[in-house]
C-alpha cells in the first residue's frame, strides 16, 4: 500500500469527514458551464434524459437527506445520541425506485435505502423523513417504524415494512407479497392495496447470492414459468462488495442477465439523469406484464460497511479514493449547476440547510423518551385480547356454507360417530375454509393427493385451485409465501410435511414472520397457521427424518404459539382458537400434528375405540392455555375445574398423553394410588399457572416427554414446577435421548415408553420408602 502523492485530509480516518469535504470541494471547484437558462419544470434536466427538472429537484433533494442523516448518525453516534451507523451513501440513486413506484407497492428494502424513503415520503402528505429517521436512529420510543426496538426502514401509511438485518431473509416473503395481490382476484379477496400493486425488494450484491435469494429468484421464475403472474421488483443495488468481500468482477450481470423468467434490467444508480428511464422501464415493464423483474442497479459504497468499518485498514488510500469519486451526489451536484437549477452558492446553502435540518431533528429525538421498561420493550410481541380470541374461535355463523362443504345438514361433522384425530382434523379444516373465505392451504403434496397421510384429502376438491394448491419443494418458500399472504389480508395455513424439514427453513418463522409485530411496533402483523407434522412413534416408517420429535428450535420463538393435540376433539378446538389468534391478535401460530396418532382409534385395548372423538359443534373452541386433566379415565375432567389431591401426576403432551394414560392403569393398580393424567395440549408457551396448580394438588409427579432430554418441554414444565415452589415433591422425568432417531425397531430405543412410565413411577414408590 502506498500513500505517496495522497493529499493528507484524505489519508483522515474518518471517511465521512471526507465525503462531506469533497462534496463541498467539487461544489466550490466546478468550472462546468451552465446552460443560459433552467429547464421548465417538466422538461427534461439535462437534454434527452427523461428525468424531469421536477423529479430530479426531488430526487436530489431526497439524496441529500439521505446523506446528511448518514453524516449526522457517524457524529452522533460517539455521542451515544445515535445507536446505528450502516448508511445508504452511495445508494441514493434508489430514490428513483421510490419515485416510479408508488407508496402502496409493498416495499421491502435493504438497509441502505435511505434516499428511497426520503423519496416515498413525498408521496403523502405531512410525512418529515428526517424526523421519523432521525427518531429511529435514536431508538426513540417514538420511532414510527419500530418505537424504538430497531433501526429499520418502515413505514405503516407508506407500506414500508419493516425488515430484519438477515440479508436476503426478506426476498421469499416479497415474492409471497406479489403472488398474493395476484391470488387475491382469484378468491375475491378485497386487497388492502390496488390490485395493480408490485412488491418491491431491495438487496446488496453479495446477498443475492445467499440461499434465500435464490430461493426466491428460483420459484419466481418456477411461477413466472407456468405463466402464472409474480410482479415482484428485485432490485439489486450493486455497489461491488459485501463488508469486504469483493463481488466477483461482472458477476451479478454474468449470473442474472439471463436467467430464464426473471427479466433482468439495467441502471445506472449513479447518474440520475441517465438512470431514471432505465429504473422507469424495469418499474413499468414489471407492473405491465406481472413478471419477476430484476433491476440490476449500479451503486458504489461511501463511507465503509458501517461507522465500525475503518476501510483504510484493508484497503488502499488509492482504491479508497478512486471509490469515493464514483459519489453519486457528485454526479447529482454537476446536473443541477449544469442544468442551472443551482448557483455554487445556493447548492452549499442547500447542502449546509439539510445538515442543519438532519443534527436539529437529531438532537430532538435525543430529548423524546426512550424505552424505559421490560413491559414496553415487549408490548408489541405477543398481542393477546384473550376474550376477542374466544368470540373469534366460537363464531359460528357460516352454517349454510359448512352444509354445502360437508354435503348436507346429515353429514356436518358432528352428526357422525366419533372418529381419529387425521379426519377430525380433516374436518376442521374444511370448516376454516367455509368460516375463512381468505383461507388458503398450501404446501408439498397437500392438493390432489390430500398430503403425504391424507389429512387435507377433499379439500382441493371442494375448494379449488385458488385456495388449496401444491407449492414447489422449497419450506423456506413455503413460510415465505405464507408471509406474503398474510402481509395481504389472508389467513394462510402452509403445510410443513415433517418437523424435520421446518428446521430447513425455522428462520422465516423464528427471523422473520413471528418478529414482525416486535420490529414495527404492531403495526405490522403476519398472521398465519402453520401446520407441521411431526414426532415419533411411527411403527415401522421413517427413522428420524419422518419422526424428528426435538421442538426446540419453536420453543423459544418469542411471540410464538405452539399446540399439539392428541385427539381428535382437541385438535378441532385447538385449530380454531390457533384460527382466531392469527386473525384477531395477528398471531404466528403453529399447529404440531403427532402423525403416529392420526389413525390411532384404541387406547387401552384393541378395538376398545376408546381414542376415537366426537367433533365438537362449530361454537366450541379450547381457550389458549388450557391443558385436559385426565383423572382416571380417558374421558377427561372439565376444563377449570381446581384439582383435588393426586398421588401421582403425570405431565405430558402428544403421544406421550394415550402411553401415559395405559401406564396409569398399571401404577394405580400395583401402587393403589390415584393417578392423574395432565395434557399440557399448548407447548409454547407453556401455562406455567397451570402446571403449577396441578403440581402443588400432587404427592408425587412425573413428566413424560416424548423429545429431547435437552431443551426439551420437560425443562419447562420441571422449571415451572420449582418456580411455583412445588419442585419438593419427588420427582422424575422419562424423556427421548439426546440422539437422532434410528430406523426400524431400533426407533424405539430412543423414546420413552410405557414400561419407561411404569418404571419410573416404581422408582419414586421405592423413594418413599426409603424415605419412610
Ligand atoms: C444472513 C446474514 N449473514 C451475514 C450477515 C452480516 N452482513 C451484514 S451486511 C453483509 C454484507 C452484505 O453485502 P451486500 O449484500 O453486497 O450489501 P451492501 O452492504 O454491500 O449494500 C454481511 C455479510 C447478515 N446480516 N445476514
Ligand atoms: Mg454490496
Amino acid at each position: 500500500m502506498s500513500a505517496v502523492g495522497v493529499p493528507a485530509r484524505h489519508k483522515n480516518v474518518n471517511r465521512a469527514e471526507v465525503c462531506d469535504q469533497n462534496f463541498i470541494e467539487f461544489v466550490k471547484g466546478w468550472s462546468g458551464r451552465s446552460v443560459a437558462a433552467a429547464p421548465a419544470l417538466d422538461a427534461p434536466v439535462l437534454p434527452g434524459s427523461r428525468c424531469s427538472r421536477r423529479d430530479f429537484e426531488a430526487l436530489f433533494e431526497s439524496q441529500l437527506i439521505s446523506r446528511h442523516l448518514d453524516l449526522m448518525a457517524r457524529v452522533l453516534r460517539v455521542q451515544n445520541k445515535v445507536f446505528y451507523t450502516i448508511g445508504s451513501s452511495g445508494h441514493e440513486g434508489n430514490a428513483m425506485v421510490a419515485r416510479l413506484t408508488r407508496h402502496t407497492d409493498p416495499a421491502f428494502l435493504h438497509y441502505r435505502s435511505g434516499a428511497f424513503m426520503a423519496e416515498r415520503c413525498r408521496k403523502l402528505p405531512d410525512m418529515d423523513p428526517v424526523m421519523d429517521s432521525a427518531l429511529s436512529f435514536a431508538a426513540s420510543a417514538q420511532d414510527p417504524a419500530s418505537g424504538g426496538r430497531h433501526k429499520v426502514w418502515g413505514s405503516k401509511p407508506l407500506w414500508v415494512i419493516p425488515q430484519t438485518s438477515t440479508i436476503a431473509s426478506h426476498l421469499p416473503k416479497a415474492l409471497g407479497t406479489a403472488v398474493a395481490i395476484e391470488q387475491a382476484r382469484r378468491i375475491g379477496h378485497t386487497l388492502p392495496v390496488p390490485q395493480d400493486a408490485i412488491a418491491i425488494c431491495s438487496f446488496g450484491d453479495a446477498s443475492a447470492n445467499h440461499a434465500m435469494a435464490q430461493t426466491a429468484f428460483n420459484a419466481a421464475a418456477w411461477t413466472a414459468y407456468q405463466k402464472l403472474p409474480a410482479p415482484v421488483l428485485f432490485v439489486c443495488e450493486d455497489n461491488g462488495i459485501g463488508i469486504s468481500v469483493k463481488t466477483p468482477n461482472d458477476w451479478i450481470h454474468a449470473s442474472f442477465s439471463a436467467r430464464r423468467d426473471l427479466d433482468y434490467f439495467q441502471a445506472d444508480g449513479l447518474d440520475l439523469a441517465a438512470g431514471y428511464a432505465q429504473v422507469a422501464n424495469a418499474v413499468d415493464h414489471v407492473r405491465r406484464t406481472r413478471r419477476p423483474t430484476f433491476l440490476h442497479l449500479r451503486t458504489t459504497r461511501i463511507m465503509g460497511h458501517a461507522g465500525t468499518d475503518f476501510e483504510i485498514e484493508w484497503r488502499s488510500f488509492e482504491e479508497l479514493m478512486a471509490v469515493e469519486a464514483t459519489d453519486p451526489l457528485l454526479r447529482s451536484t454537476a446536473i443541477a449547476l449544469e442544468a442551472g437549477l443551482h448557483t455554487r452558492d445556493s447548492l452549499l446553502a442547500m447542502y449546509e440547510a439539510l445538515r442543519a435540518r438532519c443534527f436539529a431533528a437529531a438532537e430532538e429525538a435525543d430529548r423524546r423518551p426512550r424505552l424505559t421498561t421490560l413491559a414496553e420493550v415487549m408490548a408489541p410481541l405477543a398481542p393477546y385480547t384473550p376474550d376477542k380470541v374466544a368470540a373469534e374461535a366460537a363464531r359460528a355463523d357460516y352454517g349454510e356454507r359448512r352444509e354445502a362443504a360437508f354435503g348436507g345438514a346429515d353429514r356436518l361433522p358432528e352428526k357422525l360417530p366419533p372418529r381419529h384425530l387425521a379426519i377430525q382434523i380433516n374436518h376442521a379444516l374444511h370448516d376454516l375454509f367455509c368460516k375463512y373465505p381468505q383461507a388458503l392451504l398450501f404446501g408439498e403434496d397437500v392438493a390432489q393427493k390430500g398430503g403425504v397421510y391424507t389429512v387435507t384429502r377433499g379439500l382441493h376438491k371442494t375448494f379449488r385451485n385458488a385456495r388449496v394448491f401444491n407449492t414447489l419443494l422449497d419450506e423456506t418458500m413455503i413460510l415465505g409465501l405464507a408471509q406474503g399472504y398474510a402481509n395481504m389480508g389472508m389467513l394462510p395455513i402452509p403445510e410443513i410435511q415433517y418437523l424435520a424439514y421446518f428446521h430447513n427453513a425455522c428462520d422465516q418463522i423464528r427471523g422473520e414472520a413471528a418478529s414482525l409485530q416486535f420490529f414495527s411496533n404492531d403495526q405490522y402483523r403476519n398472521p398465519m397457521l402453520v401446520r407441521i407434522a411431526g414426532l415419533g412413534y411411527q411403527r415401522g416408517f421413517g427413522g428420524h427424518f419422518h419422526n424428528d420429535n426435538s421442538i426446540a428450535a419453536l420453543r423459544d420463538i418469542p411471540g410464538l404459539v405452539v399446540g399439539c393435540p392428541s385427539r381428535g376433539d382437541d385438535a378441532v378446538e385447538m385449530l380454531r382458537t390457533l384460527a382466531a389468534l392469527a386473525r384477531v391478535d395477528g398471531r404466528v401460530a403453529v399447529f404440531l400434528e403427532p402423525i403416529a396418532l392420526y389413525m390411532a382409534k384404541d387406547l387401552y385395548a384393541p378395538g376398545d375405540g376408546e381414542w376415537l372423538t366426537h367433533y365438537p359443534p362449530p361454537n366450541q373452541a379450547m381457550p389458549l392455555g388450557e391443558g385436559r386433566v385426565y383423572d382416571g379415565s380417558a374421558s377427561g375432567q372439565p376444563p377449570g375445574a381446581s384439582p383435588g389431591p393426586s398421588d401421582l401426576t403425570i405431565f405430558t403432551y402428544g403421544n406421550g398423553v394415550p402411553m401415559s394414560l395405559r401406564a396409569a392403569r398399571s401404577i394405580a393398580a400395583t401402587h393403589g394410588w390415584q393417578v392423574r393424567v395432565v395434557d399440557l395440549r399448548w407447548l409454547v408457551p407453556l401455562n406455567a399457572a397451570f402446571i403449577a396448580a396441578q403440581a402443588q394438588a400432587a404427592r408425587r409427579i412425573l413428566v413424560v416427554d416424548e423429545g429431547r432430554q435437552s431443551a426439551g418441554v420437560g425443562e419447562g414444565v420441571i422449571t415451572a414446577i420449582v418456580e411455583a415452589g412445588a419442585g419438593a415433591r419427588p420427582l422424575r422425568r422419562v424423556v427421548g435421548a439426546d440422539t437422532y432417531t434410528p430406523l426400524a425397531g431400533a426407533a424405539f430405543l430412543v423414546l420413552p415408553d410405557e414400561a419407561d412410565i411404569v418404571a419410573a413411577a416404581d422408582a419414586l414408590a421405592q423413594a418413599d420408602v426409603a424415605a419412610a
